[in-house]
């Protein structure tokens, strides 16, 4: 047994009945979420369910999946066999083959096909014209890289019953593929990490005609569909439940289901695994809880079905508005992980439990087993596995495959000021002047859909917006951008160019039947763009050009809403699932894709909107899938101007890194509703450390521009804005960090101390970058102090005040936290950069001089960080146009060193115009953080560089009531770009 919360399908009954009575009292606010489906209301998942609480249920229970032996051959890295499926009364076999590919990262996959549907020998229902296979196109939108074979991987051991493969780094893994049943288990140095179908709930559901029976007899006044919920909920299958195979209904939609049951599903344990992070997004926990019930956990498995969920509730498993099915499970000293590559609605149950099935094993000994069921409604079975074993390597190989951050807009760091929305040209630059007014930094001002005539995309209100050249120009003035919003439901109108080509050029997504799909959204009756249709793509590229979207220019960029996509009237307030896409694809199939090709058809669309242009695109999506970072930046969607929203938005950020799209931020302040200025204050000091970082307020909302908070607030959040505009280098270099192998830009406990148990579960505290910057966002109102969790025993200090904070290794720290000041702390034997001269806007620092941050670690020996530096703008750091320094502070040799991070000749580089302008640009300030008692008497440092040397003043500052001595270096005087070394000694 390894389900530790009620499992019996009598018990799960009665809690469905328990939860259904208090629905009909819960207060409004929650009713939202009975628009969404639960299992039971999902066929293919309630079917998985009842399978899986049989099969746990049983003694005897064994998967019905066997490896043909004489099937199987390897070759090159690869495992290829046919796995016998045995239907349920025996009465047929079913050929599914399997490939399990061993790759040079280190990463396996496996992938389960259906034979019949592959060669296409299937009947479709009601004469659809949708594709008889299971959707196989996945990895082409979401594989960038990291699949070539390990040529080296090689059979280890082989008899009858099974097969061991070594491979991977100096062949540290191990995978024993069993035939009969069919399962998986993955070894790292020798040692049990992961087994896949090891509970037997592997399932295929395979093609078959539909057999017309009598119609089951219905109870007088009960509706069928009430009566196949109960089905669902009900007794112990004693035959399959067949009552969902062939149509189901939600809300009123029919799902027509013309290709039947097609759902695949798979049981993963990670074996000694307490903890399993990822699989967003949800507003839930970092670390996932369990969802079969039972004390403070969850009812329904984690969803994962983009949605607009509109008013979405807190501590909840639902679905939200994008997903990443990469799911990292994490111990002492060990992480491992799983990508399951599959864009339908997927459900994933999670369950921990002792290791063994034998009970006498159960011991002193035992460790906790984190098991996880993933159930998908259609597609391959597609699963790679990651053997770890730090939450790097993790974020790394997934990376690799899935492709990682894209250099960012420099200026798309900056603070984004939004709004639904700004009424007309006019507003915006008096916004803009206020900003200025108020001494403000911002970058980017939002126009959200009113500023369109009529909701027509790539159209202006004929009266409030008649000018927007003229406040384009007036932005550009102090270097700021305008965002524009574009959906991608197309007004079906007369006289509107762009639904006229979108339907003569045929690029919209087909209903059922194959002709255009027509459904409700803000403009009333529309059309929706198929971004899976590279003719769409093409088109829609060419309506962004500046000649074509006029209005625009070298400062709009693009935000992508709706894009799950969300349809009024639709299922679940999307698409009906048997619409049809490019390929005669089902809806079905690529639904959680959807939003990640609109926004990606966006992105290049912007990289070419004017010849011989090429800039890096900035666009933000709310839907979003598996490989969505190489595209832009997500929010995390309608939160409320609720404490419990701010609290929730930390996890839900954290988890984006860790499941490698780390560019995302909350709406700053809360989308509904009014925030009470304590909290807007402290939801700016929060944002402060999103990736990104962008207030925005609801249609309906007031006015809450920062600078109409009122004294102390405005004063209070035009700091915490500042605070962010100075520490942009040292963001920008976590960015960096991100593009080059898909490390997280805010960090959780356990990502960077993979050793200490005690913070695994510690989601409302991070680390910046690898800057030792450790963050504490006050989430509660009234509350002027914080417990930070301190996870090794080096020293921290006080951001604001330097003082030394008292604490020990595994224990918190109280840290003030009055209304003006954020809880952040410096860890000892970090440099980071900033830039500390106040401006307007991002682009406005770009020449500025910087200032070095040194904290001087316990034991006063070293000290490193590094600053990476490009134009923010073109592609043109990828020829070498960047500058990335490493700074080592070494308190023996008494020194602070600049060097190239990436071991350059300075004389490698042709320099470009940006890298000559940037010779201007130098070190100002170093500040030494706990710099030593010895330097009280010295006045001056030698600085030596490009083969000069000179001095600069030192100031010191002795310690003095647990505050750290720091000393100061001004007027460094060395080229930031240059190779240079202070002196101390
Ligand atoms: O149905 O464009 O999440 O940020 O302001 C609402 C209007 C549509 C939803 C987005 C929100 C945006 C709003 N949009």
């Amino acid at each position: 047994m390894h389900v530790s919360g009620p499992r019996s399908s009598r018990w799960t009954a009665y809690l469905g009945l328990l939860s259904a009575l208090s629905a009909a009292f819960a207060p409004a606010v929650a009713v939202k979420e009975h628009d969404f489906k639960k299992c039971h209301q999902s066929g293919f998942c309630a079917r998985n369910r009842a399978f899986a609480d049989h099969a746990l249920a049983s003694d005897t229970w064994q998967s019905p999946y066997n490896i043909v032996p004489e099937s199987g051959a390897f070759k090159d890295g690869q495992y290829q066999a046919v796995i016998l499926k045995t239907s349920n009364d025996g009465s047929e076999t079913v050929r599914l083959p399997v490939t399990v590919s061993f790759l040079e990262s280190g990463t396996a996959r496996v992938t389960v096909d259906e034979e019949k549907r592959q060669k296409g020998e299937i009947e479709l229902r009601h004469n659809s014209k949708a594709r008889k296979e299971r959707y196989n196109e996945a990895e082409q939108w979401v594989i960038v890289g990291g699949t070539t074979l390990d040529k080296a991987a090689k059979v280890d051991y082989e008899d009858k019953t099974q097969l061991t493969v070594k491979y991977g780094p100096s062949s540290k893994f191990e995978a024993t593929i069993k035939f009969s049943p069919f399962s998986i288990d993955f070894k790292r140095d020798g040692k049990t990490q992961i087994k896949i179908n090891d509970q037997g709930l592997l399932n295929v559901e395979h093609w078959r005609p539909k057999i017309d029976k009598p119609e089951p007899e219905t109870k007088e006044g009960e509706s069928t569909e009430e009566n196949k919920a109960e089905e669902a909920k009900g007794e112990e299958p004693k035959g399959e439940d067949e009552s969902t195979w062939w149509e189901e209904t939600f809300g009123g939609n029919i799902d027509t289901k013309p290709r039947g049951p097609e759902s695949v599903a798979l049981d993963i344990s990670f074996v000694g695994y307490e903890h399993v992070y990822g699989i967003p997004s949800h507003a839930s926990s970092l670390s996932l809880k369990q969802t079969r019930g039972g004390d403070g956990n969850y009812q329904e498995p984690y969803r994962m079905y983009n949605a607009d969920v509109f008013e979405y509730i807190l501590d909840s498993p639902m679905t939200l508005y994008g997903s990443i099915p990469f799911m990292q499970a994490h111990r002492k000293d060990s992480s491992v992980g799983i990508f399951w590559l599959n864009a339908a609605e997927t459900w994933v149950d999670i369950t921990k439990g002792k290791d063994s099935k034998n009970p006498l094993a159960l011991g002193a000994k035992s460790k906790t087993s984190t098991h996880t069921h993933w159930i998908s409604e259609s597609g391959l079975l597609d699963v790679f596995v990651f053997l770890g074993p730090t939450p790097k390597d993790l974020t790394a190989k997934y990376g690799e495959l899935t492709g990682t951050t894209a250099m960012p807009q420099e200026f798309a760091l900056g603070y984004h000021q939004c709004r639904w929305n700004y009424v007309s040209d006019e507003d915006v630059r008096d916004v803009d002047r206020k900003m200025d007014k108020f001494k403000m930094p911002y970058d980017v001002i939002w126009l959200d859909i009113e500023y369109t005539d009529e909701k027509k995309y790539f159209t202006w209100d004929k009266h409030s917006f008649t000018d927007p050249i003229g406040t384009g120009k007036q932005l550009d003035s102090h270097g700021r951008k305008l965002v524009t919003i574009i959906d991608p439901h197309i007004k079906n109108v007369d006289n509107y160019p762009v639904v006229a080509e979108l339907k003569s050029k045929d690029l919209a997504v087909k209903n059922k039947e194959g002709s255009i799909f027509e459904g409700w959204c803000w403009p009333g009756s529309s059309h929706w763009i198929d971004a899976f249709s590279p003719a769409a793509r093409e088109w829609w590229a060419s309506l962004f050009k500046y000649d074509s979207f006029k209005g625009t220019m070298e400062n709009t960029w693009i935000w992508n809403d709706m894009n799950e996509p969300s349809v009024f009237n639709g299922p679940e307030t999307t698409m009906p699932k048997d619409n049809l896409h490019h390929g005669n694809w089902e809806h079905r199939d690529v639904h959680n894709l959807n939003g990640m090709t609109f926004q990606n058809a966006t992105y290049h669309a912007l990289v070419t909107r004017k010849p011989g242009e090429f800039r890096r695109p900035f666009v933000l999506t709310r839907a979003f899938f598996a490989g969505s970072q190489r595209v832009g930046a997500m929010w995390t969607g309608d939160n409320q101007a609720a404490w419990d929203h701010l609290q929730a938005s930390i996890p839900m950020v954290l988890s984006q890194g860790i499941a490698g799209f780390p560019f995302a931020g909350a709406d700053v302040g809360g989308f509904f509703g009014n925030p009470e200025k304590e909290l807007l204050t402290r939801w700016y000091q929060a944002g402060a450390f999103y990736p990104f970082f962008r207030g925005h307020a609801h249609i309906d909302a007031r006015r809450r521009e920062p600078y109409l908070a009122g004294e102390p607030y405005s004063t209070i959040i035009a700091a915490a804005l500042r605070l962010r505009y100075s520490l942009l280098p040292s963001w920008y270099t976590a960015f960096r960090h991100a593009h080059l192998d898909g490390t997280p830009i805010i960090r959780p406990m356990f990502y960077t101390h993979p050793s200490e148990e005690a913070g695994f579960a510690i989601d409302d505290q991070f680390f910046v970058g690898n800057t030792g910057l450790l963050a504490k966002p006050v989430t509660e109102k009234e509350k002027f102090a914080v417990d930070i969790w301190i996870p090794d025993s080096e020293v921290y200090y006080d951001y604001f005040t330097y003082d030394v904070v008292p604490t020990a290794k595994g224990k918190t720290a109280t840290v003030d936290a009055p209304m003006e000041k954020i809880p952040l702390l410096m860890r000892g034997g970090h440099v980071f950069a900033r830039r500390d001269i106040p401006r307007r806007s991002s682009a406005l620092m770009k020449w500025d001089e910087y200032t070095l941050v040194v904290t001087v670690p316990r034991d006063g020996k070293r000290a490193e960080g590094d600053l990476y530096v490009d134009d923010g703008d073109s592609y043109d750091y990828q020829r070498g146009q960047y500058i990335h320094r490493r700074f080592v502070f070494d308190g023996g040799a008494k020194s602070l060193v600049s060097v190239d991070a990436d071991g350059r000749e300075p004389a490698s580089v042709q320099e470009g115009e940006w890298m000559q302008k940037m010779r201007s640009v130098g070190v100002g300030k170093i500040v030494v953080v706990g710099a030593p008692a010895a330097w009280a008497s010295k006045k001056t440092v030698k600085v030596e560089s490009e083969g000069k040397v000179w001095e600069a003043k030192l100031e010191f500052t002795p310690a003095e009531q647990g505050r750290a001595a720091f000393a100061v270096i001004k007027k460094v005087g060395a080229r930031i770009g240059a190779d240079w070394k202070v002196d101390f000694s």
